[in-house]
């Protein structure tokens, strides 16, 4: 009974179940412990929870290895948890996204252990065997996501199988009509049992091009671009899925295209295709990677990272796609330590972040922890690291030549586990994340940054997130706005503007920690005239200085006005 498109003026927070809330003692986050948080959640004016994986799962990708999608893993707790946690959303006029990965399966899945006990079995076909090639090694030179070859060897019936990502997690072959099928049960399942949507795991990998070509290195360098994204039947099966499932549900679906384009991201989400709602395209996160290479360092280029911001706000727009926002995610370092100043600048680096990317179009993301201001940990040694990519790759650096420290220290700036450590909840006893021995370590900083602490203070940044999650309810401007940019490759400053036939939003922001007086340039300054009234919304200082043709902005400050 939603009206459709929703979603369009919804703000999305994304669970980490695992290092969300631990009820058990355990040491790792559970379903309950995210029910037991619904009003914190609520607290922000969220309207969509993103639960990640707490299907059974060996843990060897933290969830992202499925071994059986229809229960709940006994370490997250039971199905019963899980239909209460959605009863106490619904409660609260809240919506439950659940994450779907159907690329691959754990290689403890029963398909996969049917598949590989002969080649004959019915399961067989539900993934992708191939003979050796000539000289016995791998069908094709193409690399894991983690690291090695994307090929594993089956000693028991002699052929290769695929695995893009650990060597546990065997992607499944989608050409087979069958594994759609299972496809459509199980997603069917979940929205039967009252999700509102789904975020589909790497689902532009899919479709693989069945000759399974040599990667030549023709293909641009990059993360994850030598996967082949976009493969040639991969619109063509989410229109399926969409048909059979998101559409008769009246789902909210978000695709993750780790490496894509976006005339695909055009064809993904414009509603006439009837495919996803939204997708996220990782372009913005990769400008501090040299020559698209995530395991080599540089200092992330601004003027690149303002263009993308740019180019894709006025693409999708014109094509009719729809962008999933966000700063932050679980495989990704925190963008307030990566981005700006996670020290002496800190609040008002967080808050930066949050109004420069809730000004743009499109449904914005607040994965756990951002909206507290947590930073990237400090590091001490490599045995408290968890991520499989990150251990992989601490060794095939070394083997690449580098020294121990050099590889340690490429890990510690790029490793996912930066974005994995327990939710900072109070500054009682392991920031009252678990009573028990935690599955990764705790930021001992959870004395000074802790969410009830910003619960109760007003300006903190918490209450920032949520003003700006209040405005999307009440601006139409920021949903249906156009957008152009103010900033004219400022080398500090990014600001643009968002109109509609009502009103002007301005964004200004400044990216350093140097004090800069902005010119706005003539161009706009002519609509400052016309107007018959300026506000300023929002602020992340106690400045508050008006909309003019030149404006004194603080070290990191961000301000947002609205011109009628
Ligand atoms: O991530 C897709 C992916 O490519 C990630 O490895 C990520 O984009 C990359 O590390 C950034 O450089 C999804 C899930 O979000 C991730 O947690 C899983 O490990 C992966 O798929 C496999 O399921």
């Amino acid at each position: 009974n939603l009206p459709r498109d929703w979603w369009r003026t919804s703000t999305v927070y994304q669970v980490y179940p695992k290092s969300f809330k631990d009820t058990t003692g355990s040491g790792t986050g559970d379903i309950r412990g995210v029910t037991e948080k619904l009003d914190y959640i609520k607290g922000l004016g969220i309207d969509i929870v993103w639960l990640q994986p707490v299907y059974v799962s060996p843990q060897n990708d933290n969830g992202y290895d499925v071994a059986d999608y229809y229960n709940i893993d006994p370490a997250f707790g039971t199905m019963e948890d899980f239909d209460e946690l959605v009863r106490e959303l619904k409660r609260r006029d809240m919506h439950l996204m659940i994450d779907i990965v159907v690329n691959h399966s754990s290689t403890e899945h029963r398909w996969f252990k049917e598949a590989k006990s002969s080649r004959n079995n019915p399961y067989r076909d539900y993934y992708i065997w191939r003979d050796p090639a000539a000289d016995g090694g791998p069908p094709n030179n193409w690399q894991s996501k983690f690291g090695g070859s994307a090929w594993q060897y089956d000693e028991g019936t002699g052929q290769y199988f695929l695995t893009l990502f650990d060597k546990t997690q065997a992607d499944l072959n989608w050409e087979n009509d069958k594994v759609r099928q299972e496809v459509v049960d199980l997603l069917t399942f979940w929205a039967k049992k009252g999700v509102s949507g789904f975020r589909m795991d790497v689902i532009n990998l899919i479709s693989k091009e069945q000759s399974f070509p040599m990667d030549d290195g023709s293909v641009p360098p990059g993360d994850g671009r030598r996967f082949y994204t976009d493969g040639p039947r991969v619109h063509e099966y989410v229109k399926e899925l969409n048909a059979k499932v998101f559409a008769p549900y009246n789902l909210v679906t978000v695709g993750e295209m780790s490496s894509t384009t976006m005339e695909h991201c055009i064809r993904y989400s414009n509603p006439n295709e009837h495919e996803f709602s939204m997708t996220f395209n990782f372009h913005h996160l990769k400008v501090d990677y040299p020559n698209g290479q995530k395991w080599e360092l540089k200092p992330y280029d601004f003027e690149e990272l303002k263009q993308l911001f740019s180019d894709w706000q006025v693409g999708m727009q014109q094509g009719g796609g729809w962008n999933a926002l966000f700063w932050n995610n679980h495989d990704q370092p925190r963008a307030l330590t990566r981005f700006t100043d996670d020290g002496e600048y800190r609040e008002e680096s967080a808050k930066l972040l949050a109004t420069t990317l809730h000004g743009l179009q499109g449904t914005p993301y607040v994965y756990q922890g951002e909206e507290i201001g947590m930073p990237d940990p400090k590091w001490n040694d490599i045995s408290e690291f968890r991520d499989i990519e990150s251990l992989n790759m601490y060794e095939i650096l070394m083997q690449r030549g580098k020294t121990p420290d050099e590889a340690a220290h490429i890990v510690r700036v790029r490793s996912r586990d930066n974005s994995r450590l327990p939710m900072l909840w109070d500054d009682s006893d392991q920031a009252g994340f678990t009573t028990g021995t935690p599955w990764i370590k705790i930021d001992e900083r959870y004395p000074l940054i802790n969410a009830k602490s910003q619960v109760e203070d007003p300006e903190s940044i918490y209450h920032h997130y949520r003003r700006l999650i209040e405005l999307r309810k009440k601006l139409p401007v920021l949903t249906d706005g156009t957008y152009e940019r103010l900033d004219e490759g400022h080398p500090r400053v990014y600001a643009y503007a968002r109109k509609n036939a009502e009103q002007i939003l301005v964004v200004i922001s400044n990216f350093s920690r140097e004090e800069v007086q902005f010119e706005l340039p003539g161009r706009f300054t002519a609509n400052l005239s016309a107007a018959h009234s300026k506000e300023l919304l929002l602020g992340n200082t106690k400045d508050t200085p008006d909309l003019a043709a030149s404006i004194k902005l603080p070290p990191y400050g961000s301000y947002m006005w609205v011109v009628n």
